[in-house]
């Protein structure tokens, strides 16, 4: 059966035309004038777009105890609902556990997945095993990127030691470093001190995590993959410090990129304050959302360039799973979902506000994601040959986002009450119908692994290190004899 998008305007990265786009055995075949089909998709009025890849979700995840909420099924359901059409997921080994293991788990759990998907790993502990195992996860599974938790001490983290051992095997194999940037050690003191003095509600998160945790963690992997050569992704950064730091590096030279999320550009800390302990518990994730001037840096980000793409980190936990943490807010499944409602609302806040063109929301949610994550151009595109993961987005459509009628397997939204303008009219999953004005249509298990190759970018550009890194004995005499 061939599809036909009709009376639409494409919306690409670059630029925006009108025209109607046709769709054969899950691929785009054409892009014209008066194109015809089997079955035709009325556009009028909408922009037709790259549907929106989220780079960076936990689903089905084992953390803090427990299991997050959404699974492969409800998360890619909701993801589809939103205009999302591919999600990458982290491959979590426990500590100790092989990377070839971890990913088999991550292989099971994804055969319900109803977009395509893809993976990271994560570093979560080092030794000859993942040394060894990084090379036939990048060369025969098609995994580039790699994160390394610098927080959760005692669990994921990873010291500086292992870090830097792990960013030299991955610049010598073509992967990518990716990092959670907040300074464990750090946050671990604060914690047990905020504790000690009684501080034990969901506020006390916010207080144990603050800016300066991340800022000097995202220059410490800064400084670590400058010296290691391996390009850098830094993933939910959300507040100045963090984007300063990226916004030197890039300035010199250096391959760099941050990851804001829709939370932290839209979510602030008052959600801690004056709340209920649900309300506020609901919204513990780290790093924490900040005050209205991290926000605007971030927004900044978004339309200068200095950060290159918009995700959810969706790890969705119950208000049950959050109640572990009452009377220790250490103990608070630490996460928030929005893999539904990354696309409204960035639209709502970002095109709406003339913060962002379409092209640019384009890039951010899609285009970007896809050129550093190396699956570019099929996917991230409306191009002839690329994969048909699509959404025409109605920009006049509104709705108020509430947990009553989403798809996530949670009980409660954290965006619950906001009005979103600009939502899918249809989505469509390599030429799956799979949101039909309104209509949830999804086929469960139609998603596939998109696999990914090493090598493009590489952080090579200063040479300074490179010196240093090539050390030379100086010839002496009048060495003094030892032990006298
Ligand atoms: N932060 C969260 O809030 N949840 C999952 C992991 C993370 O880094
Ligand atoms: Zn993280
Ligand atoms: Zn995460
Ligand atoms: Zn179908």
């Amino acid at each position: 059966m061939i599809t036909v998008i009709k009376n639409g305007t494409v919306v690409t990265a670059d630029l925006s035309w009108k025209a109607d786009v046709l769709i054969d055995k899950g691929r785009i075949v054409e892009i014209g004038d008066s194109l015809k089909g089997d079955e035709q998709l009325d556009a009028t009025g909408c922009y037709v777009m790259p549907g929106g890849i989220d780079p960076h979700t936990h689903l089905e995840m084992p953390f803090m105890g427990t299991y997050s909420s959404d699974d492969f099924e409800s998360g890619t359901r909701a993801a589809l609902s939103g205009g999302t059409t591919m999600v990458v997921d982290f491959a979590l080994p426990s500590p100790g556990q092989g990377l070839l293991d971890a990913l088999q788990m991550w292989d099971n759990k994804s055969t319900r997945a109803n977009c395509d998907y893809s993976f990271h790993m994560a570093v979560t502990w080092w030794g000859e095993q993942v040394f060894n195992e990084m090379k036939t996860v990048i060369e025969d599974h098609g995994i580039t990127t790699f994160k390394h938790f610098m927080a959760y001490k005692g669990a994921l983290m990873v010291n500086d030691d292992e870090m830097y051992a792990s960013f030299k095997r991955l610049g010598e194999l073509g992967g990518i470093a990716m990092v959670h940037a907040e300074n464990g050690d750090v946050v671990a003191e604060m914690c047990a001190k905020l504790l000690a003095e009684g501080n034990t509600g969901p506020e006390a998160h916010a207080y144990s995590r603050p800016p300066q945790v991340e800022g000097e963690a995202a220059n410490r992997a800064i400084m670590i993959a400058d010296m290691t050569g391996v390009p850098l992704y830094i993933v939910h950064v959300s507040c100045e410090e963090a984007h300063e730091a990226i916004r030197r590096a890039r300035a010199q030279g250096k391959r760099v990129w941050g990851e804001p999320l829709i939370q932290h550009l839209t979510l602030d800390e008052s959600e801690y304050f004056n709340k209920d302990w649900d309300h506020a518990a609901r919204r513990v994730m780290s790093p924490p959302f900040r005050n209205k001037q991290h926000q605007d840096s971030l927004w900044a980000g978004l339309m200068s360039g200095s950060l290159s793409v918009v995700a959810t980190d969706h790890c969705a936990f119950t208000t049950d799973q959050k109640r572990f943490g009452i009377g220790d807010f250490t103990k608070i499944p630490n996460g928030t979902g929005g893999l539904e409602d990354r696309m409204p609302m960035l639209w709502t806040h970002g095109v709406e506000t003339g913060r962002l063109t379409p092209e640019e929301f384009v890039a951010v949610t899609s285009t970007n994601i896809a050129k550093i994550l190396n699956c570019y151009p099929r996917k991230g595109a409306i191009r002839v040959g690329s994969d048909a993961d699509i959404v025409v987005w109605d920009p006049a459509k509104t709705k108020t986002i509430t947990a009553a009628t989403q798809q996530s397997a949670i009980d409660y939204n954290v965006f619950e009450g906001h009005t979103v303008k600009g939502l899918p009219r249809f989505t469509l999953t390599r030429g799956h119908v799979a949101v039909h004005d309104g209509e949830i249509r999804t086929q469960e298990g139609h998603g596939q692994f998109v696999k990914r190759a090493p090598g493009t970018p590489t952080n090579k550009a200063l040479s300074k290190w490179k010196e240093i890194t090539n050390p030379r004995p100086v010839e002496r005499t009048g060495i003094p004899a030892t032990g006298v």
